[in-house]
């Protein structure tokens, strides 16, 4: 489908989908999600994409939030459906058996900070700022910050954030484990880019075995975890690709990877 609200694109395996309401810093309305849950049912649908980038259109924002002006006419029915409409939009993002990386440009303000938390990990530009500002709308976030941000920062962390609604620099997100690497803003996509570049040349199947393991285990004990992990190793071995990965090892030549999720 023709999409108006965000732009995506697909090259050599990797797609990136950029916010692209500008004007509103890319801030979330119910048109942008629709087509944002549409593109990531083709990204699904796509088994030569092994690698999707989320970025913001323009210098100044990822996601700026939720679009103000349609929450201020929400009923808390109305709410409770968007509410759930963004969830399920962020364990679709999940549920990708793909890398899924942020590419965080700019403001990534409520909503936004949620949708860059649903992704694998993060890479922001100097200039980006993080936080959870529904506080100060008489609000929380929605979109699973309460429940994302303290499993990765722990819970002062986040709770610091959530109380307060103040915005992060890049540099602090880095400091609180929320953000992987920053860069000087110009060098952003090239550094994302890069690593998405070397994800794309690994084997789909274990690279979902390995998603699926870090996933399904991070709300589970460790004894479970590690059950987990065992049965997403030996699914690694139902493909040709853990055959390939370690013969080109032993001829001392490149894999080859060409398993398929299908099989
Ligand atoms: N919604 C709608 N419009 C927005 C938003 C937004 N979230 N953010 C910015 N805009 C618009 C501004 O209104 C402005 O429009 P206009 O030019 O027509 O006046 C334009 O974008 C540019 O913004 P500013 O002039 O404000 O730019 P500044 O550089 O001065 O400030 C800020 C940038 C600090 C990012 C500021 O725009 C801001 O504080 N924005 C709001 C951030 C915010 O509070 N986000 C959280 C929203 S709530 C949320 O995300 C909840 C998610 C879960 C929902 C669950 C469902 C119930």
């Amino acid at each position: 489908m023709a999409f108006e609200n965000i732009i995506f694109q697909v090259d050599a395996g990797i797609a990136t989908i950029t916010f692209n309401r500008p004007k509103a810093l890319n801030a979330l309305n119910q048109a942008l999600l629709t087509e944002f849950s549409k593109a990531l049912d083709e990204v699904g649908a796509d088994e030569s994409i092994r690698v999707l980038i989320l970025t913001g259109a323009g210098e100044k924002a990822f996601v700026a939030g939720a679009d103000i002006s349609e929450l201020a006419t929400f009923s808390s029915l109305q709410a409770k459906h968007f509410s759930k409409a963004g969830h399920a939009i962020i364990a679709k993002l999940q549920e990708l058996p793909i890398a899924v990386i942020a590419a965080v440009n700019g403001f990534a303000l409520g909503g936004g900070s949620e949708i860059a938390l649903g992704c694998d990990f993060i890479y922001a530009a100097d200039t980006a700022r993080f936080g959870l500002p529904e506080i100060g709308l008489g609000l929380i976030p929605g979109f699973g910050g309460t429940q994302r941000l303290p499993r990765l920062v722990g819970a002062n962390v986040a709770k610091e954030l959530t109380f307060t609604g103040r915005m992060m620099s890049a540099a602090e997100a880095v400091q609180v484990g929320l953000v992987n690497k920053m860069v000087p803003a110009a060098a952003l996509m090239e550094e994302v880019l890069k690593t998405a570049k070397d994800i794309a040349a690994k084997g789909r199947v274990s690279l979902r075995a390995a998603k699926q393991a870090i996933n399904r285990g991070s709300s589970v004990d460790l004894a479970t975890g590690c059950h987990i992990e065992i049965d997403a190793f030996a699914l690694c071995f139902t493909s040709p690709d853990a055959r390939e990965g370690t013969a080109a090892f032993l001829e001392k030549r490149k894999p080859q990877f060409k398993g398929s999720l299908k099989e």
